[in-house]
């Protein structure tokens, strides 16, 4: 099937999405040129929509630059990096990648919780080190039967949860609102922090959750307490969080998000009581293909028939 729209794609996708869109449309892809900005602003007349990864900044001066854009389909669920107020007022829609990615995260976030619990990264390098020769791994912490706090009790968080009960642990959550969940709702995250063993943060990013977890909710973590994060580095105090790690305010952290990602700061990395990821929460073949579809088919169904499968507005 071809339809003679233009798709402006913004980011890499898998092999196979891409070479969905190019069967289907015309496509334009400003990733693969030395002047993306440029690129854009070249095309920008003939644009209908764009395919973008979360995280790829879609400012409001680039929404108003392309005068027939109808959608903005965001690959993954978080569409932060999208100014979704500027398409609402451009009669542009947003989507995004729900449910698809909720088993995969939530995956994702046990192994972060396992991994900086039992030390794994660190007592592989003492084994490949020939450590092990000499001496044996120091002990770690038993995670089965300890307080697990969530913050945020959305589809991600609920996926989380499920998991986590499988290790005996208490459940414990906030969000702006009580949820119709078994786990128990503090309704300050202060109190939850005090509480748990594990604070474990999925929450969406933007301005509304940007330092939600400062130096206060470290310090009530305490030094027993362990930091997951797969949300968004701008939702944790990244200086403070460093301070916590270096003066074992905290035990440790897991984090697979940073506020100024790529760039990780040296003194985070240098680190021995964390584990840090490059942002594969939902990073597997599997899951990135049924995102991908999903954008597809949200950019298909808006061009064809003016509706979307998964809108954000
Ligand atoms: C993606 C994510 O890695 O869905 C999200 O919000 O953070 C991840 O699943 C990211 O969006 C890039 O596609």
């Amino acid at each position: 099937m071809k339809i003679e729209k233009n798709v402006l794609i913004m980011s890499l996708f898998p092999n196979e999405i891409t070479q969905l869109f190019d069967q289907t449309f015309n496509t334009f892809k400003s990733y693969e040129q030395e002047n993306p900005e440029k690129f854009i602003e070249s095309v920008s007349d003939n644009i209908d929509a764009i395919a973008v990864m979360g995280g790829t900044k879609v400012s409001s001066e680039l929404i108003k630059k392309i005068p027939n854009l109808k959608i903005i389909a965001n690959y993954g669920v978080g569409y932060d990096a999208v100014d979704v107020d500027q398409a609402t007022l451009s009669n542009v829609k947003v989507t995004n990648t729900p449910d698809v990615l909720n088993d995969e995260v939530a995956d994702t976030a046990v192994a972060l919780t396992l991994c900086v619990y039992k030390n794994i990264s660190s007592a592989n390098n003492f084994l490949l080190e020939k450590k092990w020769l000499k001496s044996e791994f120091p002990l770690s912490k038993k995670f089965s039967g300890t307080k697990f706090g969530i913050l945020g009790m959305g589809r991600i968080g609920k996926t989380i949860a499920k998991r986590i009960e499988a290790f005996n642990c208490e459940i414990c959550y906030h969000s702006r609102n009580e949820k119709d969940v078994k786990y128990k709702f503090f309704s300050k995250l202060e109190e939850l922090a005090e509480y748990v063993d594990t604070l474990c943060v999925i929450t969406p990013g933007g301005e509304e959750t940007k330092h939600l977890v400062n130096s206060n909710i470290l310090q009530k973590l305490g030094k027993n307490g362990f930091l997951i994060n797969i949300a968004r580095g701008s939702v944790i105090d990244q200086q403070a969080l460093i301070q916590a790690l270096q003066n074992n305010i905290i035990c440790g952290a897991g984090l697979d998000v940073f506020e100024n990602e790529p760039n990780v700061p040296d003194n985070l990395m240098k680190l021995d009581n964390v584990i840090l990821t490059p942002h594969i929460g939902s990073a597997t073949v599997e899951t990135r293909y049924d995102m991908g579809k999903l954008v597809y088919d949200n950019v298909v169904k808006m061009l064809t028939t003016n509706s979307t499968i998964s809108p954000v507005n």
